[in-house]
């Protein structure tokens, strides 16, 4: 991003000369004293507009901007996504490659193929939000003006905010590495099954991250690996060769007290080390520096997987419709901006106060196209999202313990009242369904806009 940040100063830059030679050149044309290979062509500011646009091409962007067109009150080029990247990522499946049961490869999409043919796609970053004249400024230079504008351009991992972690992840020789990014997950699996011996630590940051329970689903299937290899005795994890600790910043397993009793115990039983209050703040050879209550402490590792520090994209941060912490500052009912009417948000660019998933996408995505037709309409915005989220905790191989909470850490269980049970206890069939079935339905139903998650097919 910052390449790209750089490079759109860059395009401005020739834009606003480029404008002032074709005063020049009109001036000149007319008075016709300039030789012709003095002209320089103008390259006017294009501008394009839309009655949505979309920033994001993420689970966000795809869904809404597919149930937005489902609604039949948009045609060709109504709706325009902005994102630079050529492909879409199913991110929850990086977890799965990382205990190398998925190749990375098969979770990747290009993402014009995932785009029904009546979107427009602008394949640029932004570099400013200009909420006061309803417009986008784009890296190619490029202005968009829209009626309502949807900003869901995820969360930014920030490598180099742990000193060392940047240098650490790209040496294929080294021992860490994070399920957090296309480029790095295919590392895990390598570094995790080729382990025999020594002090494995898994970290998990402080501050706001994306999906807060993959630091520890990709740590219990890598203990399951070692149990299955014979280096690691949960029994009697003193004797083993392997050593596990789980050292986060974090003051407990997880947020939910319901589930993070039962990962405590868990924890327990299975001889993991807690390392609760510890930021991993620098990766400085074979050792791992943690802030722990301002203090700084140092633990030796074998292995390392590190989940890296996240936060809004800097043109969000700088933006106005950000909040003091630089995430889109929505109602966290109607999802609707609380000062810019025609602006909404959800997912990780947001800061409705609940967990970061592909799975809160279900149902954040329906209440802001309900919200946003109503008030493109005219009418009185009906459609309130309770918080719904969930973490399908992969607890072993073959085991998920499928959390689903809403605002307030209240848990909000699918199958507990359907089936009458209790979803603490981690099951087969909620594996299957994080194994196999969300990674299916979410290509071939969720981002085309026809999957409501818990409440089934929609549209
Ligand atoms: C879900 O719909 C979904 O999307 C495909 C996920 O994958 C990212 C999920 O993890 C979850 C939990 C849901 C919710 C759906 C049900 C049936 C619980």
């Amino acid at each position: 991003m910052a390449i790209l940040a750089s490079r759109a100063r860059t395009a401005l830059r020739f834009t606003s000369s480029a404008r002032r030679s074709f005063v020049l050149r009109t001036f000149a044309t007319a008075t016709n004293t300039t030789a012709p290979n003095q002209i320089t062509p103008p390259v006017p500011t294009p501008s394009h507009s839309h009655k949505v646009v979309l920033i994001g091409g993420g689970t966000a962007g795809l869904t809404i901007a597919h149930q937005l067109l489902h609604t039949g009150k948009f045609t060709q080029d109504d709706l325009a996504i902005i994102d630079p990247s050529p492909d879409h990522h199913y991110q929850p499946g990086w977890t799965l490659v990382g205990g190398g049961l998925k190749q990375r490869e098969d979770l990747r999409h290009s993402l014009p193929s995932l785009l029904d043919s009546r979107l427009k796609l602008y394949s640029s970053a932004v570099t400013k939000l200009s909420p006061g004249s309803n417009s986008v400024a784009l890296t190619d230079g490029s202005i968009s003006n829209y009626d309502h504008l949807v900003v869901v351009p995820g969360i930014r991992i920030n490598y180099d905010a742990i000193k060392g972690l940047p240098e650490a992840l790209a040496d294929r020789e080294s021992s860490v590495s994070t399920i957090y990014g296309y480029e790095t997950c295919g590392k895990v699996f390598k570094t995790l099954e080729k382990f025999q011996k020594g002090q494995a630590i898994f970290t998990q940051p402080a501050g706001v991250i994306k999906c807060a329970g993959a630091p520890q689903k990709v740590m219990w299937l890598a203990l399951d690996l070692w149990k299955r290899q014979g280096v690691y005795d949960p029994g009697n994890s003193a004797g083993s060769p392997v050593k596990i600790a789980f050292a986060t910043g974090l003051p407990v397993m997880f947020g939910v007290p319901k589930y993070s009793a039962k990962l405590e115990e868990l924890r327990q039983q299975r001889g993991v080390e807690g390392l609760f209050g510890h930021d991993l703040v620098e990766v400085n050879g074979d050792k791992a520096v943690f802030s722990n209550n301002g203090e700084k402490l140092e633990r030796r590792f074998d292995l390392l997987h590190v989940v890296p520090k996240m936060g809004p994209h800097p043109w969000l941060k700088a933006s106005e419709v950000a909040d003091a912490a630089g995430f889109v500052d929505v109602d966290q009912g109607t999802t609707r901006h609380k000062k810019f009417h025609n602006v909404w948000s959800v997912g990780d660019a947001s800061n409705l106060p609940t967990s970061k998933t592909a799975a809160a996408i279900t149902a954040q995505a329906p209440v802001l196209v309900q919200n946003l037709v109503d008030a493109m309409e005219g009418r009185e915005l009906k459609a309130e999202y309770d918080g719904y989220t969930s973490c399908p905790l992969t607890t072993e191989y073959g085991k998920v313990l499928l959390a689903e909470f809403m605002y307030g850490g209240l848990p909000k269980e699918t199958f507990g009242d359907w089936l009458g049970i209790d979803q603490i206890e981690p099951r087969r069939a909620f594996y299957h369904l994080k194994k196999d079935f969300f990674p299916w339905v979410y290509a071939n139903y969720m981002v085309k806009g026809s999957w409501g998650g818990p409440k089934g097919w929609i549209n």
